[in-house]
């Protein structure tokens, strides 16, 4: 499967060069046939599709081509989670083979089917995104993002297989033993959180690694927004080409899509997605190059398909043919989100979740901040809580235990660190229109 062209002085490689390269016309006719398939199935068999075709008075055969696809319904995350846990799904569950949920919801997560052929698939995409990236069958894949129902370990795991290369199952975590085996088993490529990328870039340095003289040579990073500057110090640090991998679990988890070394956005596996922009307000479609929510639909998948999936990522499309030869259209970096969630440490994090835990806590009133930092490497959330009148006169012991108590049920609910921040009643700003509930120090 691997080919190798040479254009120019550039060596490209292709995974599918046929697919990658394929004709606007060719990607559009096969997206159109293979839309038809998908709306077909899903108004056969999942219940709340068949209802939201009918509130839009459309029926399948009402969907001829790629330009009726705005006739379409958007499914968003809470339709997922009304349908908890399966209702969703277009496959009975003897064809499931994997189940996996995306963190950050409130309450129930989000649950995602895949049968075998979406994991060969999605094996697929992986495999074409590291070669997109310049990577082999010889490389050695160290995998840092965590394994388990997040979908970032096993999917980089499976692509990086797929590709033929030797796979480092390390998942998060532990960073004195991530360094020594970087160090020791010569990984070629790293694919991990840029963030985390970035804190070992800076423990390793301070242990003495010589990254300019280590085998370490491309960064496959995603799942939080990340900028240029970042590139630019994980590339100076590691020594390496670092490049942007974006997805999300609704619609298949990482390699959705791809950024190539030519750096101008990530190509959108066209094949197997629909990518349109909406302007999150109004819902209307926007044209090429204008920035709006990225909205996808999927149309190979057959555990859990998505009709015009609001991903809530602010980006834009651009169609124009790549440097690299690929027709794929490119997404621009994602630069924030239409709602409210954050993503701390790859974690997605509601402020709604918090809310919630601290309204289960008689002490403190319901007036918070949730305040986000990257101190050099690591985002931190830090969540500032006014606490009661009876408890701010209160023993100090009493308000430690509560900052505990606190803490850990976040910890429980968010599986994620957070610093509790005690401040006088009435000192948080009160808003006269919508709260104003993060305060976000991170420059992105
Ligand atoms: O984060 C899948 C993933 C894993 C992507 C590993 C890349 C690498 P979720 O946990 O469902 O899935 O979170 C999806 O993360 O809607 C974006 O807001 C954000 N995100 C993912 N990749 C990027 C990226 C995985 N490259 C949510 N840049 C998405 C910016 C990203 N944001």
């Amino acid at each position: 499967m691997f080919m190798n062209i040479i254009n120019g002085d550039a060596r490209i490689s292709y995974w599918d060069r046929e697919i990658e390269t394929m004709s606007r016309e060719g990607l559009e006719n096969l997206q159109s046939q293979r839309l038809k398939e998908t709306v077909q199935r899903v108004y056969e068999r999942v219940p709340f599709y068949r209802q939201a075709f009918k509130e839009k008075g459309i029926e399948p055969g009402d969907i001829k081509s790629l330009a009726d696809l705005s006739k379409l319904p958007f499914t968003v995350k809470q339709d997922l989670r009304d349908n908890y846990p399966y209702g969703l799904f277009a496959a009975p569950m003897g064809d499931i083979v994997r189940i996996h949920a995306s963190s950050g919801t409130t309450g129930k997560p989000s649950v995602v089917g895949y049968t075998r052929r979406d994991i060969d698939n999605w094996a697929e995409m992986v495999a074409r995104a590291l070669v997109m990236a310049g990577g082999t069958k010889h490389d050695v894949v160290h995998v840092a993002y965590g394994y388990g129902l997040f979908t970032g370990g096993l999917g980089l795991h499976y692509g990086a297989e797929r590709m033929g290369a030797s796979v480092v199952p390390v998942s998060g975590g532990n960073t004195a033993r991530q360094l020594l085996l970087l160090q020791d088993l010569g990984a070629t490529i790293i694919a991990c959180t840029p963030s985390y990328a970035l804190y070992l870039a800076e423990e390793g340095q301070a242990a003495g690694i010589d990254f300019k003289n280590h085998p370490l040579r491309i960064g496959i990073f995603g799942a939080e927004p990340w900028t240029e500057n970042l590139r630019a110090q994980l590339e100076e640090k590691l020594s390496i080409t670092a490049l942007d991998i974006y997805g999300l679990s609704e619609v298949m988890g990482p390699g959705v899509s791809m950024e190539c070394p030519a750096k101008c956005g990530s190509h959108i596996f066209e094949d197997h997605f629909i990518a349109e922009i909406i302007d999150p307000d109004t819902g209307e479609s926007l044209p090429y190059g204008q920035q709006g929510e990225l909205v996808l639909t999927t149309i190979q998948k057959e555990g859990i398909p998505v009709i015009r999936y609001r991903t809530r990522d602010i980006s834009t499309l651009h169609p124009e043919k790549c440097a690299c030869g690929r027709t794929h259209m490119r997404m621009k970096r994602v630069t924030g989100r239409s709602d409210d969630m954050l993503i701390i440490r790859g974690v997605n994090v509601f402020p709604s979740q918090v809310e919630s835990v601290l309204l289960e806590f008689g002490e403190t009133e319901p007036h918070y901040l949730l305040v986000v930092d990257r101190k050099g490497e690591l985002d931190n959330l830090e969540v500032w809580v006014e606490l009661s009148e009876q408890m701010f006169s209160d023993k100090i012991k009493q308000i430690e235990n509560l900052e505990e108590r606190i803490r850990n049920k976040i910890l429980s609910v968010l599986q994620i660190n957070v610093k509790i921040k005690f401040v006088e009643p009435r000192t948080i700003p009160r808003s006269e229109g919508k709260a104003r509930r993060v305060m976000d120090r991170r420059e992105l």
